[in-house]
């Protein structure tokens, strides 16, 4: 897909706002595509030699900022808030998102917006904020921030339906793989694929409960079955050791296992259940989470969810041998934080089910990190129905829903639905079709769970 026009000339016009201005802001959001976007920004400026401040912030922030520099930009929000309201008279304010964007009243001060969506883009599977971050710097001939915009596509997990990029996305990818940066590569949809041992990456399978679910010695004796070593000499052989043959095996025998479980309207989307497009930056070493873009996003996330986005940044401004180790204590302590949870979610007898749903609501869980639970423990409830994670705190519940891909591949957007309960309770909401999330008011969630759970009568099973 080529830029359309319309944004081609935006983007032309932000580079020119850029090049005359001396004093910058920039104010990125505050998850893995925010973040990437925030360090294509910042390498942007710093080879332009141009003054400038970054600050990642929630959304809910941005509208009680105080506009004091030149030029403001925000990267990865903007769209969804009300600028108009922050900006002044003299203010100079570019925003580059790819969510949805509210109507505008007429700003103060000069406001360039650049969103894909207002120029027929789907900017939940087309292009993400790093992405769009991307396009610009692609205007000052900086082709080798691309890897970043990929990355920023893939922790927005705008592949995650069809294992895929897709749109400008592919674009990027492929400045990318022009550049000798990536490579793309056909291989099982199995997380892990440079740091977990085969059998344990198998254990996580959930889009479906398998005997291999949550069990590492039945992961074990499939692949003794299949002829397919798990350990050379002392080490544990992870995806990526595979070869190609052992690889078509296993695809068979899970596509076989899956065959013998799912209801027979889903079985054509076996397949992709099982295969995606995988990406390997080949400039990292082989068995670190930076070489598989999946892992790479996680190891981004894990310092947010930690505080510690200086991290982030340093990784992805290519800062390596004390950074890593740092990535590795941080890393490590946000799979305990998650493990913890999960623990206490079992203990404590959480998850609940509805007709359609499956939910645990929990004072003990951190915003930012109940969707990644909920979809970690699709396998220990009926991956039939989607389930929702609300984290109650006082100034009102995060709620995200995950469910198995083949929902979504089946049509269900869930994205869409719970925008528009959200809504009936007060609450907004939205996202992709099978991992999505709302902002709901205290107290409503009651009501939330029965508005979802009757919407989806008849869709689910
Ligand atoms: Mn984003």
């Amino acid at each position: 897909m080529k830029t359309p026009p319309g944004l081609d000339k935006g983007l032309l016009k932000a580079k020119e706002i850029i090049e005359s201005s001396e004093d910058i802001k920039v104010y990125s959001h505050r998850d893995c595509d925010g973040i990437t976007a925030g360090a294509i920004i910042s390498t942007l400026l710093e080879r332009t030699e141009k003054d400038y401040e970054i600050e990642f912030i929630n959304l809910n922030q941005v509208e009680d900022i105080k506009i004091e520099n030149e030029l403001t930009i925000f990267t990865d929000m903007g769209s969804g808030q009300q600028i108009e309201e922050i900006a002044t008279s003299n203010s100079k304010i570019i925003i580059l998102d790819h969510h949805p964007p509210l109507p505008r009243k007429n700003p103060k001060g000069q406001l360039l917006e650049l969103n894909p969506i207002k120029h027929g883009i789907d900017g939940s599977t087309q292009v993400s904020g790093g992405g769009m971050a991307y396009l610009l710097s692609k205007k000052f001939n900086h082709h080798d921030l691309s890897w970043m915009g990929v990355l920023s596509a893939v922790g927005d997990l705008q592949n995650s339906l069809t294992g895929k990029l897709t749109g400008l996305n592919a674009q990027i990818l492929e400045d990318s793989k022009q550049l000798g940066q990536i490579d793309i590569i056909e291989d099982l949809l199995i997380y892990g694929r440079q740091t977990r041992p085969i059998f344990v990456a198998l254990s996580y399978f959930s889009d479906v409960n398998l005997p291999i679910t949550n069990n590492r010695t039945e992961s074990i004796l499939l692949l003794k079955k299949l002829r397919i070593p798990y350990k050379e000499g002392e080490r544990y052989r992870c995806l990526c050791d595979l070869t190609m043959e052992e690889k078509r095996k296993l695809f068979s025998e899970l596509v076989k296992m899956l065959s013998r479980k799912v209801p027979p309207k889903y079985v054509k989307y076996i397949p992709q259940l099982v295969s995606t497009e995988a990406y390997d930056l080949l400039g990292e070493e082989k068995y670190t989470p930076l070489r598989d873009l999946a892992e790479f996003s996680t190891a981004i996330n894990a310092c947010n969810r930690n505080n510690d986005i200086k991290l982030a940044l340093k990784i992805l401004r290519g800062e390596r041998d004390k950074a890593l180790d740092e990535l590795e204590t941080v890393t490590r302590a946000h799979r305990r934080y998650l493990a913890e949870k999960i623990e206490l979610i079992e203990r404590e007898e959480l998850l609940q089910q509805k007709r359609n749903l499956q939910y645990f609501k929990t004072t003990e869980i951190r915003d930012n990190v109940i969707g990644t639970i909920a979809g970690m423990i699709i396998g220990y409830g009926d991956w039939r129905k989607p389930i929702i994670g609300l984290g109650v705190k006082e100034h009102g519940t995060k709620v995200s829903l995950r469910c198995s891909r083949l929902l979504a591949l089946d049509g269900i957007h869930f994205g869409s639905i719970i925008g528009k309960i959200a809504e009936k309770v007060g609450g907004s909401g939205g996202g992709h079709a099978m991992a999505c999330g709302a902002y709901i008011p205290h107290g409503t969630e009651e009501k939330f769970l029965e508005l979802l759970d009757n919407a989806l009568n008849g869709k689910i099973g």
